[in-house]
């Protein structure tokens, strides 16, 4: 046990326990034991909500010019840029994703910490064109001390997402990182420092959602909530905070349908569900869960689908060759298998995978699995969050828009592909959810905002609109004409709003 490092808390910039109680980091594909991290108790969330909330009143981050919020998160971009290599190392060992998908997610990550940044620097308030002689101007500031609640699949991405929009407009972040997998997060503590973040702005606190992550959100000195998570643990959080007056923005679950029309090459319709289906084992929010297929190519596509399938190499997450990788848990597998066999009762068809397996009997690993199913199935319908994709044959265009909008109350991505132009825009159009490719899917950047509707969530990431999320907006309105002559006596036309 004494080799295994223990990776504390990052606290008022450096690392500290004070909490004796370990949570343990497994390596999903090996089950190794690789770190283990503190569970911090309640009275020690407290203690650092009531720091954070000090260095946001005194400290000089929230009162910082935007020149040096750009210039601390550029500096923090171009370390982290030269950092790659070991936070693909790292991210590879505790989420089980194949080593040639972390490089090239990770390498992206920078780019989140350089366009916040630059938008700090060129954000630009208002003046309002108010009637009269007056100025209104409408100016942005932080919100205060804010929390984020970050989840396993994409660990360091998602985080980045939300702390660099959070720093660039001048909060005081904590961020709870999640426990299967908080490693990478936990190494942007030192980072940020190098780059120049005032010690206590950026504070990283470990443990279970249940207790530290309920803790924090139950915490009133929070300005705001951001959650990346699944729809329980916003259900268990939304009340406290409607109650403390904490505005949430929540990136919960989805049901993507890929809507797959015949205007397509075959080849082209099957690389696109293996693209959108697979990455990360299906363990993304916008996983191309549901394969809504045209009748017109639906056999050959399916044919060839399987074929495909069948061949993807699943393996060692950090043999570069590996296509599919682990599953984060026991119980994602155990789930897996419960769709399975909820499907095979249902008499669906399994046409590939189904089944759960391991590298030499170690790891948590489940067969990339494709299951002909109908709408409205307990497949079709409810989310995996695993490799297990439904098939679904359908009549007509008008058949694959009501399947997509109606089976589920997820709405976070779809995807449709089409060569048919006016086809592309009319589903497109259509389609309710938050982001809608037309032949792409998972295609993000950090410009473009990011977040469902219905229940998938509430607010957005990415973009403007996460950048505004994270201030609160003043409107100053400066009078130089307008007499107080209200109560002056027989005043004809007087002004008071
Ligand atoms: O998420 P959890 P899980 C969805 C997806 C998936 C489901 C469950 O639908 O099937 O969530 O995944 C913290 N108070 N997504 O169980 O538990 C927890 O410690 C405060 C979508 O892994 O919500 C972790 O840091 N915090 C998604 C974070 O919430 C709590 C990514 C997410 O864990 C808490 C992951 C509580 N009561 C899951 N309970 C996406 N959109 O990409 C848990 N947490």
């Amino acid at each position: 046990m004494s080799d295994i490092p223990h990776v504390s808390n990052w606290v008022d910039g450096v690392h500290t326990s004070e909490s004796t109680e370990r949570i343990t980091v497994l390596n999903p594909a090996t089950e190794a034991i690789i770190a283990t991290i503190d569970a911090t108790t309640e009275a020690s969330v407290n203690q650092i909500v009531q720091k954070s909330v000090d260095t946001f009143k005194k400290g000089p981050w929230a009162r910082s010019d935007a020149s040096e919020r750009y210039a601390v998160l550029s500096r923090a971009a171009t370390l982290l840029r030269a950092r790659i290599p070991e936070f693909v190392e790292l991210e590879t060992v505790q989420t089980g994703r194949p080593i040639r998908e972390m490089r090239a997610q990770l390498a992206r990550v920078p780019e989140w910490l350089e366009y916040f940044a630059s938008l700090a620097r060129v954000y630009e308030g208002r003046v309002t064109p108010f009637k009269g002689p007056v100025i209104n101007t409408l100016t942005r500031l932080p919100l205060g001390v804010v929390a984020q609640i970050t989840p396993w699949n994409h660990p360091l991405l998602i985080a980045m997402k939300k702390i660099s929009a959070a720093l660039a407009a001048g909060n005081v972040v904590i961020v709870k990182p999640s426990e299967l997998a908080p490693l990478s997060v936990l190494k942007m503590g030192d980072l940020f420092k190098e780059a120049g973040l005032p010690d206590g702005v950026l504070q990283i606190i470990n443990g279970y959602g249940r207790e530290t992550g309920k803790f924090l959100c139950e915490s009133p000195f929070l300005s705001k909530i951001d959650l990346t998570g699944g729809i329980l643990t916003y259900k268990a959080i939304a009340p406290i905070a409607a109650l403390n007056m904490v505005p949430i923005t929540a990136e919960l679950g989805g049901k993507a349908p890929v809507c797959l029309f015949p205007s397509l090459e075959v080849e082209q319709a099957v690389k696109a569900a293996l693209f959108a289906s697979f990455i990360a084992s299906g363990q993304t929010c916008v996983t191309g869960s549901r394969l809504l297929v045209h009748k017109d190519i639906y056999e050959p596509f399916l044919k060839l689908l399987v074929a495909r399938v069948k061949q993807l190499r699943l393996g060692d997450p950090q043999d570069v060759r590996t296509q599919i990788g682990a599953v984060i848990s026991k119980a994602a597998v155990e789930r897996c298998e419960a769709f399975v066999e909820r499907s095979r009762k249902e008499g669906e068809r399994v046409l590939c995978g189904g089944n759960s397996t391991s590298l030499n009997s170690k790891g948590f690993f489940f067969e990339p699995t494709i299951i002909e199913t109908r709408s409205g199935t307990d497949l079709a319908c409810n989310e995996v969050f695993g490799p297990v994709i439904a098939a679904i044959k359908c009549e007509s265009e008008d058949d694959i828009i009501q399947i997509a909008n109606t089976d589920t109350s997820f709405a976070l991505g779809a995807s449709v592909w089409t060569n048919d132009f006016n086809q592309a825009h009319r589903v497109a159009h259509k389609i309710e959810a938050g982001i809608v490719w037309v032949n792409g899917h998972h295609l993000n950047d950090p410009s473009s905002p990011w977040g469902g509707f219905k229940e998938s969530g509430v607010g957005k990431e990415n973009g403007q609109e996460a950048f505004e999320s994270y201030t609160k907006l003043k409107s100053t309105v400066i009078n130089y004409g307008i007499q107080p002559t209200w109560f002056d006596p027989e005043i004809e036309g007087a002004r008071y709003g």
